[in-house]
């Protein structure tokens, strides 16, 4: 650049907080800032070159790009990821990290970004380009290749990778790296690695890198001829069943969903990120599908001859492992933004958004409905599965309280728009089963990754982004232990949280999958080794999380009967601040059954009486499970 006027001089950190702060998405005419702000933790590989950058940023003006701290790499990737996902993917957090474990400890948050399609930009730190300081305290020396550092395994869980050697670098890879967070087909989390030389190094960068730019959120519309066949198709069928995915959410198509349901009258069923597509009490609503799902939903789809999916992916848990859709002659019609996922189970794909897909088969479709007998029938046994929700949320149990009940606690606390937020254990499934949704964005489990540690990171990220909601975090004790330092972030940003933590001293969960496998619960309860048996099945372990939970900054409330934490729950509703309700449940009091399968494998040959009895079980079901071809 010769003309001195159109360039400006600042290092590769401080170009790239300029251009972050820059960039806006837009969908159907609304524009918003795509970075919410930058998530953090300073080590020597960002604190000099994107540290000082944020730190002149937030001299110049603090609302640019707001700096959060965060207490654990993961966790904050599970924040951008809760923030991202209430605000439809059209916002996002970046996240900031020196090299090292604070790079690595990204990848779980990344793969669990990447896995449930939702966007965040992820900024390691890395070891010097240079190399003339090698090796660097944390550098990884791969004898084979000083090109290589442990920011390569970032690689299989980023939807974009790039390390940017020099300065010029970041021009290309930081376009790249807005086209694919803001393509609802191709996002997940995206990685740029800074090594630490290159983020101080200055440059002359073009102004234009830092002009407002606006990214367009597309809405492909079907092409003719793939909506001719759908709707071909869907005439044909005399039991057809929809299942709505997370891509009815993000594509905002609920509306869409609810007028084409209740015209046609073909069911809904939801996949867990598909949860709250429709209301609950909606005539068409059959709630949740497959290995966790209702039993109307699991019905229909038995006989269901074509399954419209609408922005899902067929996870194992939404078919039973390929096992729900039992009509030999089943066909599919599958709406995704994805090809990839558009294709799947030989379907007959329409490559396009969900809500102008169904708005478009909504009108072609007009005047079609299935039969009156097919929707009495439906009515039928969604009317069925709700007693069944209404018994469970009614439960008791031998000790402490049953989970279903305190679900149906938090249900009701919710009320119209409260957020409701799990990821793993034995709450998610149950949730699926009984949840009565009133809002699409009400149910909030991650169940792509289903990782424990996502409930409370992800809660401070949701807060952020819907500060007029309730927000109530549901925890088990295990994920607890595994993440829960964001309780000190959302106490030091007076981000308001309920967080309901139940604790059954173990894994519930496991526990009952590993005695449906023949495993016997083996080492799946936190207890004391038992010096007779010098098995891990001595006491419950003197553990106190409420204290725990005091120590980091909240509030605590123990509640030790239902009715103790239905006003637990209303006293934390009323707080201003950060408020964890205790409660005791019992871990072998389980949800009403889905009748559905999951292939997990069992042992083939055991010396145990259980296991032999659960591979016989399992050989008797794996018949089940179907290619779609
Ligand atoms: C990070 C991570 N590690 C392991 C697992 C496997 N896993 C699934 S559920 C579970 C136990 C969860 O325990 P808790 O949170 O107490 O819930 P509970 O099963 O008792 O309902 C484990 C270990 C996981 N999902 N995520
Ligand atoms: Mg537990």
């Amino acid at each position: 650049m010769s003309d001195g006027a159109s360039t400006v001089r600042l290092t590769v950190g401080q170009a790239l907080v300029r251009f972050l702060a820059a960039q806006w998405s837009e969908r159907d005419g609304v524009e918003q800032r795509f970075f919410a702000g930058c998530f953090g933790i300073f080590g020597h590989g960002n604190v000099a070159g994107v540290g000082q950058a944020l730190a002149q940023a937030a001299h110049a003006d603090p609302e640019e790009l707001p700096y959060y701290q965060s207490r654990n790499e993961q966790a904050m990737v599970h924040a951008a990821v809760g923030f991202a996902r209430l605000r439809d993917r059209l916002q996002t957090f970046a996240c900031t990290t020196s090299i090292g474990p604070g790079a690595t400890n990204l990848v779980t948050g990344a793969a669990l970004a990447t896995i449930n399609r939702i966007p965040v930009l992820l900024l390691p730190g890395d070891i010097f380009a240079t190399r003339v300081a090698n090796p660097v305290l944390q550098e990884l020396e791969d004898p084979r290749s000083y090109d290589v550092s442990v920011n390569d395994t970032l690689r299989p869980v980023s939807r974009y990778w790039d390390r940017i050697n020099r300065p010029e670098q970041l021009i290309p890879a930081a376009l790249a790296a807005m086209r694919v967070l803001t393509d609802p087909a191709e996002t997940g989390a995206v990685t740029l690695a800074l090594p630490q030389d290159v983020q101080a190094e200055s440059h002359d960068w073009p102004v234009e890198f830092f002009a407002r730019r606006v990214w367009h959120v597309a809405r492909p519309v079907p092409e003719p001829a793939a909506l001719d066949r759908a709707v071909e198709l869907i005439r044909s069928a005399r039991r057809p069943l929809l299942v709505a995915g997370g891509g009815v959410i993000y594509s905002g198509a609920t509306q869409a969903l609810a007028d084409f349901a209740a015209a046609t009258g073909v069911p809904v069923a939801e996949t867990q990120a598909g949860k709250g597509s429709l209301t609950w009490d909606h005539p068409a609503a059959v709630g949740a599908i497959g290995a966790t799902g209702t039993t109307a939903a699991n019905e229909l789809a038995a006989q269901a001859d074509v399954v419209i999916g609408v922005g899902t992916r067929y996870s194992d848990f939404t078919t039973a492992s390929r096992s729900v859709f039992a009509n030999p002659d089943v066909r599919f019609v599958n709406v995704n933004v994805a090809s990839f996922d558009a294709a799947k189970h030989a379907g007959l794909a329409v490559v396009a958004d969900a809500k102008a897909t169904l708005t478009a088969l909504g009108e072609r479709l007009a005047g079609w409905q299935v039969d009156q007998d097919y929707r009495t029938r439906t009515t039928e046994l969604a009317g069925n599965w709700q007693r069944i929700v209404d018994d469970a949320y009614a439960a008791t149990a031998p000790t402490n309280l049953a989970q279903t009940a305190v679900l149906g606690a938090v249900n009701e606390a919710a009320g119209e728009r409260g957020v409701v937020i799990n990821a793993a254990g034995s709450m998610p499934g149950e949730l699926h089963k009984l949840f009565r949704a009133r809002d699409p964005k009400q149910y909030h489990v991650e169940y792509g990754y289903s990782c424990m540690g996502y409930e409370i990171a992800a809660g401070l990220g949701v807060r952020l982004a819907a500060p007029d909601r309730e927000v109530i975090v549901l925890v088990g004790d295990g994920s607890y232990l595994m993440l829960a330092q964001e309780i000190v972030t959302a106490v030091q940003e007076n981000v308001k949280l309920t967080i309901v933590l139940v604790q059954n001293h173990g894994y519930a969960s496991i526990g009952s999958l590993s005695e449906s496998v023949g495993s016997e619960r083996f080492a799946t309860s936190y207890r004391y080794r038992n010096p007779k048996t010098g098995a891990l099945d001595g006491d419950v372990l003197p553990v106190d999380l409420a204290a725990n939970a005091a120590s980091l900054g909240a509030d605590v409330i123990r509640a030790g009967s239902l009715d103790e934490l239905r006003s637990a729950l209303a006293k934390a509703r009323e707080a201003t601040r950060t408020t964890l309700v205790h409660v005791e449940t019992d871990p072998l009091t389980g949800a009403p059954d889905s009748q559905a399968w999951w292939d997990v494998p069992v042992a083939e040959v055991s010396t145990l009486e259980a296991t032999q009895r659960a591979r016989a079980e399992y050989d008797k079901n794996k018949p089940s499970q179907r290619q779609y071809l």
